[in-house]
Parts: C-alpha cells; structure tokens; sequence
C-alpha cells in the first residue's frame, strides 16, 4: 500500500520535501530493491540513492526509514521514502512501487489498518482525522487530545463499570444459592448504574459543546439595510468578500465564509437587508433567505447604525428591531456600527446601552467586538485546553442516548415485582454495545467505510 496518491488533489503539488509512505509485509523488500541497503537499524534514516526496481535507473536521492512491525503506526512493517517534492520525482517511485504491486493507499486506509491492527480506537481514528482538518488552536486541542485517547479511556471506563455489573449479576443469578452471594449484589449494581447514568446525562447535557467546536461556531449579521453588515463581514475575514455599496439591498444573497476568531472557529454569514417594504421579489427572496439563516445560526449580530434615530427608549427600540428581524435567539450581541459619524457628546449618549460600538470605516472597537464574540465562543463551544473530554460528532451522541435508554429501561424493570433478572440483563449487554460500537471494539465493516472514508488520502 502507498500512500501517495498523484491523483489526488490533497496529496500533490510541487514541494521540498514529499514523504511516500508504504505499508504491509513487502515494505522492507520494496526497500530492498529500490536501494542497495542490506541491513537496516529500526527508526534510522539513512541517505540513499533510490532506483527504479527493474531497469535500475536512478529516481531520486532522499532519506529511507523502517519502522517494523508491530511499532509502526498501521501496526504493519513500514517504510518511508523522503524524497525530492518534485511531480515528476514522485511519480518515478509511485510507478516503481506499482512494479512491486503496491497499490495506491485509499482515504484513510492507513488509520484503518492502524485501528484493524489494535492500535488506535475508533474515537482516536476519528480524532486523528480532525487533527488533519483543524483549521484553528482550539480545535487542534479538541482532535489532539480525542486523538491522545481522551475519549477511549472514559467510554472504556463506562463500559467497564456496565461489563462488571453485569459480572456480578450473572454470578448473582448462576451461583447466589449455593455461594451465599447476598441480595446486596443487586442493590449495588443498582447504585453503580445509577451513578453512571448521571454521569452519561451529564455528558450528554453539554449544548453540543464539541460538535460545533469541530463543524465551527455559525454567526450570523442581521439587521436593516446599509448599516454596514457586508463591511463588518469584510473586516472580520480580511477579505473583500462582499460587495459594499450605499445603496440599501446590496447583498441579496448569504454570502458564507469560514474564519478564525481567537482560535475558534466561526463560519460567518452575510445576510440581505431586512425591512418592511422590500423593493422587489429579488429583495423578497434575500430577506427570506436572511431570516431562514438565523434559524441556524448559534450567535446573530445584530446591527445598528449610529445614523439611526428612535422617538421611543432604546429597550423598546431593541425589542420592535428584534420583532422586525424575527430573532428568536438568546445569543444576540447587538452592535452599533458608524460610530465614527457621531460627535462625541452622542457617543457618550451611546455608552449607557449595553452595545458594542464599532466603526468598520476606522475600526474604531474592533477590538471590544472581538472579546464579546471570544466570550460567546467560550461559552458555546468552552475551551478543550481547560475541560473533560465533550462529545465531538453525532455518532457518539446517538449512542450515548442508546446507552442510557438502556440502562434507564434495566432500572425500570428492577422496580417491578417478581421481575425476570434474566431477561432484563439484555438491556446492560444492550447498554455495553452501544459504548462499544462507539470506540469500536463492536464494529462493523459498513461503519467504517464510512467513516474512513472522510479522511484525506495519506491518513
Ligand atoms: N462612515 C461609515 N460608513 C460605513 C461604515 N460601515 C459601513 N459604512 C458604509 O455604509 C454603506 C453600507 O455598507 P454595507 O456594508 O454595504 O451595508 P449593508 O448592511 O451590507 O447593506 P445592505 O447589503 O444593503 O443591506 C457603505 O457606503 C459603507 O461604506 C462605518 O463604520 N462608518
Ligand atoms: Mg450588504
């Protein structure tokens, strides 16, 4: 297996250095005969002139290392080629290991066969595939640590304390009469899965806390025509993403785009204008789409201008724009653009409503906006550095909720009378599964596919 893939937009493009990885017994034939080294130290790089295995020609000169099995990372004798990252360079080996019937590595395949060979769980695969995707500090420190094990050591713990349980309870219904096993068996096997279900609840209860750590936090900028929204979303990225015009229904569209605030990461949209009378059915449709977006958003930025003049209080101005914009959400951080246009005696008038005031033109309190949305970020999303292991993907949240449905319906049926212990001991073998399948020690072939199949070709 190779795990350099020409074809493959990830795995290709002219550089210093390319790694070409091979694994599976032949690794250190392949070696073999593509240089002249007999014998080789484990973990040692060593300089050689590689070459074309059948007409001898010389591809390249790079480093050559082996890492037998089973202390590799797919578990499997392997090698790696440093070679010049030239296209053509990288192709001469690839054609030169295909001669040796090495096949192109698929996405993934590597951390497959690490997981297939017992040395990586499931959870610690899929943490390994983030740390690959991580694209900001904070979810660099999530995947690093689910990638550390983090999240294996507690699932296998849990599945531990479900596997003793039902030890004890077996023994209790196989052996209580003649080895004197007391009724107490049962009532702390209760105790014991009580403790765990809370502590599965808990778990549970965190606000996706580390899915929208690894997807990224969605943030949307709401508010009436020309107050600055499509600016805002310029200054944020750094980009000239958005057109910026003073005519009011400029953006129509919600224009999308992913950056990095203080390590986490924030998938920003820009959304039309939203106002009462609409211009015309292209307006319709962007105000539509604009409401639709806060629907998905965790955090809206709601915008206003300093140019704007209310007759009423600012509490009753806030409430009738919220009722306008249709914002529903508790994370709202209200924003008060174009403080540059006001004199300073209004701006002090300002000071008093708990708003961020801001000029996209200066970026005047840039700064000010940037600790507010870090502190909605941490709150959403905590910090991975500081916490106990979250839940990072659907996956483990689906079987989570399984795991305690079963040991919720396990303790149900030891309330009732004259209930059959038997029977009821499926539900905690049911409960070990679900964990199970979650780190994989219960897998199946299906799962994985599609798992793995998200990796970037070379993991
Ligand atoms: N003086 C001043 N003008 C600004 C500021 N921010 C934006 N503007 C101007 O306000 C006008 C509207 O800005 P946009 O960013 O297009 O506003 P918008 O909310 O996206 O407008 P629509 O897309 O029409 O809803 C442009 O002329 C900007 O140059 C600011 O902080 N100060
Ligand atoms: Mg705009």
């Amino acid at each position: 297996m190779i795990d350099f893939n020409p074809f493959h937009p990830l795995g290709y493009g002219k550089c210093g250095v390319a790694v070409i990885r091979i694994s599976g017994p032949e690794a250190l034939i392949a070696l073999q005969r593509m240089t002249k080294i007999s014998t080789l130290k484990p973990r040692k790089a060593i300089l050689q002139k590689i070459h074309d295995p059948k007409t001898k020609e010389f591809l390249d000169k790079g480093l050559c290392l082996w890492f037998p099995e089973p202390n590799s990372f797919t578990g499997e004798d392997s090698v790696e080629f440093h070679v010049h990252g030239g296209p053509a360079v990288i192709t001469s080996i690839l054609d030169a290991l295909s001669k040796l019937h090495f096949q192109p590595a698929l996405p993934g395949e590597f951390t497959k066969r690490a997981f297939l060979n017992g040395k990586v769980d499931l959870t610690e695969a899929e943490g390994i595939g983030d740390l690959i995707d991580a694209e900001t500090e904070k979810q660099r420190k999530q995947a690093f640590n689910q990638a550390g094990g983090s999240l294996r050591r507690l699932y296998d713990s849990w599945r531990t304390i479900l596997l003793n349980s039902l030890a004890s309870l077996e023994a209790y219904i196989d052996f209580s009469e003649e080895h004197g096993l007391g009724s107490h068996v049962l009532e702390d096997t209760k105790i014991t899965l009580h403790k765990l279900c809370g502590k599965l609840e808990q778990h549970l209860a965190d606000g996706r806390k580390g899915e929208i750590l690894r997807t990224g936090v969605r943030v949307a900028i709401l508010g009436e025509p020309n107050v600055g929204k499509s600016s805002l979303l310029n200054l944020l990225s750094r980009r000239n993403a958005a057109i910026v015009t003073s005519t009011p229904g400029t953006t129509r569209d919600v224009i999308e785009l992913t950056t990095n605030i203080c390590g986490y990461p924030m998938i920003l949209a820009d959304t039309a204008g939203i106002r009462k009378d609409p211009e015309n059915e292209i307006e319709v449709e962007g105000i539509r789409r604009a409401k639709e977006c806060t629907k998905r958003a965790d955090i809206v930025i709601c915008i206003i201008s300093a140019e704007k003049k209310f007759a009423c209080s600012f509490q009753e101005f806030m409430e009738n724009y919220k009722n306008c914009l249709e914002i529903q959400l508790d994370n709202v951080l209200i924003v008060l653009n174009k403080i540059d246009l006001l004199e300073e005696i209004e701006r002090q008038r300002w000071k008093v409503f708990n708003v961020v005031a801001i000029s996209c033109k200066t970026e005047e309190g840039l700064q000010q906006l940037i600790n507010a949305l870090t502190e909605y970020f941490q709150k959403i999303c905590g910090d991975p550095a500081e916490e106990s292991p979250v839940i990072s993907r659907a996956r483990y949240r689906n079987h989570l909720t399984h795991v305690v449905e079963y040991i919720k319906a396990y303790l149900r049926k030891t309330e009732i009378q004259n209930y059959d212990m038997a029977i009821s001991l499926q539900d905690i073998r049911c409960a070990a599964r679900e964990l199970g399948k979650i780190t994989g020690s219960i897998n199946n072939e299906e799962v994985l596919d599609i798992i793995f199949k998200n990796f970037c070709i070379g993991k």
